[in-house]
């Protein structure tokens, strides 16, 4: 065993991802364990709910009840294992807070239950109206794209004539796409962590935003004594996998990655043979990043500048077995108005490493799409060549903006809104903002399983059945080798008047009069898709996860840019049109905190996911018996306010204010403090989620980045006192 290896102290210490993975071992109706091998067990391969990740597994069904869940090997993210969300979220089916039947507003605010037949005939005349009076392109759906949501949603949006299909992205990953797109013509990439020498990871932690298979990559590397680097104004829960946790100035990356790429520059240590054969505006980027010295870096980011040079000569001497993470959400995913500038000099410091495709580097993994279907069953969608509402103000983003289409609502130009799986309001910017927004709408209809602060405001809820009882169209899923899985119906119907996405939308839009786009059932979909890739739905539902092996990843294969030139841009005019520089310099955050104020910063923690997880009860349970909801502040920032580990502080500023009490602790830089992003609902039907915690959105105001659309979710300051609880 390596000094490196994952010793039973580090096991301890990684508290967060083992004590979900414990606590969440009883289930309702469901066993932590024992032998299946009695007849009345069915065994089926689904896809779980818990997030975005989807992540494969094996459901062992007895008397209609889920009894054991095991992640499947096969399946990219899963490797064998579910988290702790996964295990847990299984619960949702079971929720007394489930929405049983469809819902229509009353002239009280309140909701009378209808049947499916009169809310499709209401919507029908609705949407009719909006489109007789301002035209399909008044309409909006915004859906965070799931396996059959990806394929039904946007094709009932088109169907009816607009081209407004919108997600999260704005409040995911919005800017670092931008960002890669702007220099590499590319938008993500996947980086090598098990093989390489040293990865950093600026504001991204796979022990807290989890996909079971990374945290099983980084345990390897960790024992093959590779260097991980963790840039974060908190310790987060990654640490015992890292070798150094480096406390940064929250919003002070882009500083950090121009310093590092002078230091890499100034030594010679760059991969200089990669960046003249590949590179377009190398000197015009020097011209500026000569001036990005570690000494100018140290009081912006608060990291000494002889850290700085340190790093960046590791990383010489571990070029080309390295890389920046491409990361995902928090420091440069969307939270600041310099996020997308970040992803461009981040995109520009990889290339410097010569990682591309290399081994333990950046790799861009291929993938499998299905092919073209059958024109006769599938009817090609109306040809609609029109750009999606607010694109022209963010064209460096990587899609439409949810957040130009909330505005659009706001001013009027969008009339009607249709939500899939997704609870904007409460989670993609500031609350009080989007509920205003939404309140100029003619319709708005909200398809979910349980109530949300975006069903709240809607004229008619849809209830879907649970993830645990529909079938739905394969997912196909990039990856060292490609592969494809489905999510198979696991359970019975619980309650009989829910249905699923593919059944609401094929009714939703037969009622709409665009029924000749969904002559199809889900299975013959799905059917035809795995067709298209010469694959069959009987062989893939018997093991749940098929691989293109023909298509496998190989190290070193060439990289082909998608900019126009097919070079990697260090200078992109581009972005000029937004104020930005064609080189990524240096702009500060927009918001900084005054004196005796603090920067808000959030993140994930192992036993939620966003909105959708709290209410579900082992999981809230977990989240409340260890106190999960509490505000993390350093030592010095205590004293300051006059407050120890355990007391409870009002927080507050010109938007929001609100009591929570405070985890005082080391593993917070003095910079900011944290709270994680998943509590603080407003919704009374939400009986456990309700009224737990504070939500970081409520401090922050509205705001988009400009050109790349990122939501700015850190872009605030807060005030904190002491107050009895
Ligand atoms: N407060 C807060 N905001 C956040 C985040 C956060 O952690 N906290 N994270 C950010 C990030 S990274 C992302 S990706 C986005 C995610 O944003 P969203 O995709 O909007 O995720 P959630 O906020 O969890 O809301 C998902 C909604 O879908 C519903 N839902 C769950 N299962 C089903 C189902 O089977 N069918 C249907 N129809 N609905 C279902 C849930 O009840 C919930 O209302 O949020 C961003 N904003
Ligand atoms: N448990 C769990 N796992 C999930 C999800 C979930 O909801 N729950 N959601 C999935 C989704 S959709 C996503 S997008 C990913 C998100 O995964 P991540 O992007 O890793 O998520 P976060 O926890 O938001 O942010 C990571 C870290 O960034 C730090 N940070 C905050 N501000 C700054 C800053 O200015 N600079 C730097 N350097 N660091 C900063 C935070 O302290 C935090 O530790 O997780 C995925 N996996
Ligand atoms: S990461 Fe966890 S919650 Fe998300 S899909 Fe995988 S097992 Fe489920
Ligand atoms: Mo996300």
């Amino acid at each position: 065993m390596s000094e490196h290896a994952f010793t039973r102290r580090s096991f301890l210490a990684a508290g967060a991802v083992a004590t979900g993975l414990a606590a969440t071992g009883g289930l309702v109706g469901c066993s932590s364990g024992g032998s299946v091998s009695n007849e009345a067990t069915r065994i089926v391969h689904s896809l779980c709910g818990g997030c975005s990740s989807k992540c494969g597994f094996t459901a062992y069904v007895n008397d209609g009840k889920l009894t054991k869940q095991i992640g499947d090997l096969a399946h990219k993210d899963a490797a064998g294992k579910l988290c702790a969300r996964g295990y847990g979220y299984a619960n949702v089916a079971f929720s007394p807070d489930r929405l049983t039947d469809p819902l229509k507003r009353d002239e009280k605010g309140g909701f009378q239950k209808i049947s499916w037949e009169q809310a499709y005939e209401e919507i029908a005349q609705k949407v009719a109206d909006i489109v007789s009076a301002s035209g399909p392109e008044a309409l909006a759906m915004i859906h965070d794209p799931r396996p059959s949501g990806s394929y039904y949603a946007p094709r009932f949006m088109k169907a009816l004539g607009s081209n407004n299909v919108y997600t999260h992205g704005p409040a995911c990953y919005s800017s670092r796409r931008g960002g890669f797109k702007a220099v590499l013509g590319k938008n993500d990439w996947s980086s090598d962590v098990e093989h390489a020498k040293m990865t950093m990871f600026i504001g991204r932690s796979y022990a807290d935003g989890i996909k079971p298979t990374q945290i099983m990559q980084l345990q390897r590397a960790h024992e093959n004594g590779s260097k991980v680097v963790l840039v974060d104004p908190r310790c987060n829960n990654t640490m015992p996998f890292a070798s150094e946790w480096v406390p940064i100035k929250p919003g002070t990356d882009l500083a950090l990655v121009l310093a590092l790429s002078h230091e890499l520059v100034r030594t010679g240590g760059y991969a200089k043979d990669f960046v003249k054969e590949n590179v377009e505006g190398f000197d015009e980027w020097w011209a500026y990043v000569r001036t990005c010295t570690p000494t100018w870096a140290e009081p912006i980011t608060g990291i000494p500048a002889d850290t700085i040079s340190r790093l960046a000569a590791d990383f010489a001497a571990a070029a080309p077995h390295a890389s920046i993470e491409s990361s995902w959400r928090a420091a440069f995913g969307c939270m600041y108005t310099n996020s997308g500038e970040t992803g461009r000099a981040v995109a520009i410091f990889n290339t410097l490493l010569g990682c591309w495709n290399q081994k333990g580097g950046a790799l861009f993994y291929p993938s499998v799409k299905p092919g073209s279907l059958d024109k006769a069953k599938f009817a090609p969608l109306p040809k609609n060549d029109a750009k999606p509402y607010g694109n022209d103000e963010f064209k460096l983003g990587p899609e439409s903006n949810v957040l130009a289409a909330a505005e659009g609502a706001r001013k009027g130009d969008l009339k009607g809104f249709f939500f899939y799986n997704s609870n904007m309001v409460a989670g993609y910017q500031n609350p009080a903002h989007l509920k205003e927004c939404m309140k100029n709408l003619d319709l708005c209809v909200v398809i979910d399983v349980q109530m949300s602060e975006t069903a709240q405001l809607a004229d008619y809820v849809l209830p879907e059945c649970s993830y645990l009882e529909r079938f739905e169209v394969p997912q196909f899923i990039g990856g060292r080798v490609p592969t494809v899985s489905v999510r198979d119906q696991v359970l019975d119907l619980i309650h009989p008047n829910t249905k699923s996405c593919d059944r609401i939308f094929t009714e939703l839009a037969e009622a709409c009069g665009a029924g000749k786009y969904f002559t199809f059932t889900v299975e013959e979909l799905a059917e035809a898709q795995l067709k298209s890739v010469g694959r069959s739905l009987t062989e893939l539902r018997r093991v749940g996860t098929l691989s293109f092996a023909d298509k496998e990843f190989s190290y070193g294969t060439p990289v082909k840019w998608g900019t126009k030139s097919g070079k990697i841009m260090f200078a992109n005019p581009a972005v000029t049109e937004y104020g930005y520089s064609a080189v990524p310099q240096w702009i500060p955050p927009s918001v900084e905190p005054a004196e005796g104020q603090y920067r808000l910063i959030g993140g994930k923690q192992s036993v939620q996911s966003h909105n959708q997880s709290v209410n579900v009860g082992t999981l809230f349970e977990i989240s409340r018996e260890y106190g999960l909801e509490r505000l993390w502040m350093h030592p010095s920032v205590a004293e300051k306010i006059g407050v120890k580990d355990g007391d409870t502080v009002e927080m507050s500023n010109d938007l929001a204010s609100g009591k929570v009490r405070v985890k005082v602790t080391e593993r917070m830089s003095p910079w900011a403090v944290y709270m994680p992003t998943h509590y603080g609902c407003t919704v009374k039907d939400q009986h456990h989620a309700y009224g737990f915690g504070l939500r970081n959105m409520d401090f922050t105001g509205f705001r988009i980045e400009p050109g790349y659309g990122g939501a700015c979710n850190h872009e605030n300051a807060v005030s904190l006192k002491k107050v009895n609880a």
